[in-house]
Order: C-alpha cells, then structure tokens, then sequence
C-alpha cells in the first residue's frame, strides 16, 4: 500500500478551501492507503500564536479532522511536535537547502510583504514541510494547488539528498483535484480563501452556522454581467462560487451553468446557501460530539506513538546515512 501523509495548520478554523482542497482527498485515499495525518502546529508558530489559542485550534483541527471522515482506525492522526523526528531532520534538510530557492517561494514572498525582516521560520517552513513528508517514506500527499512550489521543493531537497546519499529518501509526490483545488476569498476572488483572512465573510468555515454561511454567501463579490458562467479570467466571483457549488453537490460547472441560464446570481446564491449549509450540518454536528471528548485525546495519543515509531526509523537511516551520532 502506498502511503499518504498530509497536515493542515492549527490557525484557525479550517474552512471550505481547506476541505475541499486537502482533507476531501484524505478522506478518499483512506481505505486503499496507508494514511497519515498531522496536525502541524509547529508551522503555525512561524506566525505570532497566543498559547492558549492555539492548544484550542489543535483539538479544534484534530476535532474537525474526525468528523469529516478521518477514521482513526484506518488512518494516523497525531499532533507535529509530539514527534521530535519532524524538528531533528528539518534542520538536516536545512544544512541542504539554500537561501536562493527559498526566497523564491510564493507564499514567503506573500507573507513578508512590505516588512524590512522577516522571521526565519517564515523562511524555512517549506524546509521544515519537506521534513515532515520525507520522515514517514511519503508516496502521496494530498494538498490544494496553493502547495505545488512546496512540493516541488520537498522533492528537490529530496533529489539532492539522494544524489548525495543514494536510498535516504523516498521522493514524492503531490497530489491536486480538480474542483477545489484551490478556492478564493468570497470577498475577494483573486486571493485564495483563507484561516487567517480579517474578514470574516471571505470565508465559510466548517463550523460555521447557517446564518454566517448565507451571509457570507450573499455577500461574496460577483460581478456586473449576471450570467452564471465559469470564467475565471473575467468572472472569478462567479467562477468561484461555481467551483464551490460543484464540489459539494457533485454536479458539473457546465451542468450548473446550464441549470442557471436565464436567472440571476440571487437565485444561484440561494441554492448554493443551501447545498452549503446541508453539506456542512453534518460535519458540525459530529464535531460537537467529540470536540471535548476523552476519545479525542487518546486517538491523538495513539496517533503519536505510531507516527514517532515510524519517524525514529527514518531517523535511524538519515542519520546513519549523513554520518551524525554515534
Ligand atoms: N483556498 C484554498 N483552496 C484549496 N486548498 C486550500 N488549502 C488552504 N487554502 C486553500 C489547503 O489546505 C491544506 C491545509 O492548509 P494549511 O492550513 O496548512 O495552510 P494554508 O495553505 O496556509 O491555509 P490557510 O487557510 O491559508 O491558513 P493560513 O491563513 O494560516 O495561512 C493545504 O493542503 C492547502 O493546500
């Protein structure tokens, strides 16, 4: 069996981008795939976190993970820095990355915009993704489009170990969907969806209530035209709330495109307010379930110790291979 590993950062509730980008796809893969699935709370500290924010966005990340469909059975769900593995060979793998492909990472270059300095964690934290891939023998990682340069650069660094130290790693590969590979702002359209956004109605988070999710919706910038047509160079508002609508209901954008020819984007909204609010119900009434359950710890708990048996063996290799320790 293949294996699978992918994670999503504890920085807020997880939203419709990250669900239709990444965890749709964990969910899939679990039953022909040998899954693993991280909440990566050590990438959310490259950013400022209140403590006790952030142990809530853990649980909260691990919670969501659960009722979506994450199996605990079938898959390893663990927290990031209960498993040293992740911070010990991000830093071999920083011995054996350089500044140039770092800085020309999208998502650095986005994040440190119009600041003199930047933190180094910023700059790193492709490094430290790869890290976390490569530790567990990773065939396929499942993500949004927005990864494609970090995965690109997890298997460079691999490429280069390897061509050092033949067999150290195993190289990867992403995995991207179609629809939902990448969702936008519903405030702005040219950005993509995201935890940490101000406005709280570019977003529609899984825990949010039915009152949000029309708000929101209703909201989201369109354009003047008013046909219910998928293009994204000229209608990325529409096309937007298209790719959404598609990827919860299963329909095809032209199938949509033909149901809402002749009306308007009220119309259109309204029925996506409600294929949004029945695909969420469910997913938030399991999370309440388990959000402060015991059964959550321990599945965490478990996770770890799985994962870190995995993570030491890699070690062991890595170490052995790049002649640290005794
Ligand atoms: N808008 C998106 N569309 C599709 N996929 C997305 N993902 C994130 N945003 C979108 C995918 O979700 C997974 C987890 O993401 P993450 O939490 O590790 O980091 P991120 O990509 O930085 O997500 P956010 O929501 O934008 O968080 P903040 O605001 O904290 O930076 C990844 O697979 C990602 O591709």
């Amino acid at each position: 069996m293949k294996r699978v590993f992918s994670g999503v950062q504890p920085t807020g509730n997880i939203h419709l981008g990250n669900y239709l980008g990444a965890l749709k796809q964990f969910v899939e893969l679990q039953d022909d795939h040998e899954c693993i699935y991280c909440i990566v709370d050590m990438h959310a500290i490259t950013v400022p976190q209140d403590p006790k924010v952030l142990k809530e966005h853990i649980l909260d990340v691990a919670a969501l993970y659960l009722a979506v469909g994450i199996d605990p059975k079938k898959s390893i769900v663990f927290v990031q820095s209960d498993v040293s593995g992740h911070a010990e060979l991000s830093w071999i793998l920083t011995c054996n990355s350089y500044t140039g492909e770092l800085s020309r990472m999208t998502q650095f270059k986005d994040k440190s915009k119009n600041k003199e300095s930047a933190p180094t964690g910023l700059f790193t934290y492709p490094v430290l993704m790869a890290a976390d891939i490569l530790l567990y023998d990773t065939d396929v990682v499942p993500v949004g489009n927005d990864q494609k340069q970090h995965i690109e650069i997890c298997r460079d660094l691999a490429g280069r170990v390897n061509g050092k130290f033949p067999g150290t790693f195993v190289i990867p590969d992403g995995r991207f969907l179609k629809e939902g590979a990448r969702i936008m702002a519903l405030d702005d359209p040219t950005k993509k969806m995201s935890k940490s956004a101000e406005n709280i109605h570019s977003r529609i988070s899984l825990l949010d209530d039915p009152t949000k999710i029309k708000k929101s919706i209703m909201k989201a910038t369109t354009d003047s035209d008013g046909v219910v047509r998928f293009d994204v160079e000229n209608k990325p508002g529409i096309s937007n709330l298209l790719n959404i609508y598609s990827a919860l209901s299963g329909m095809s954008i032209s199938d949509l495109e033909n149901k809402y020819e002749g009306k308007g984007y009220g119309d259109f909204k309204k029925d996506l307010v409600e294929v949004v609010i029945e695909a969420l119900t469910p997913i938030r009434n399991r999370y309440e379930e388990i959000r402060n359950s015991q059964e959550l710890l321990d599945i965490l708990k478990e996770g770890a110790v799985k994962a870190d048996m995995i993570a030491q063996k890699t070690m062991k290799r890595v170490k052995e291979n790049f002649g640290l320790g005794l």
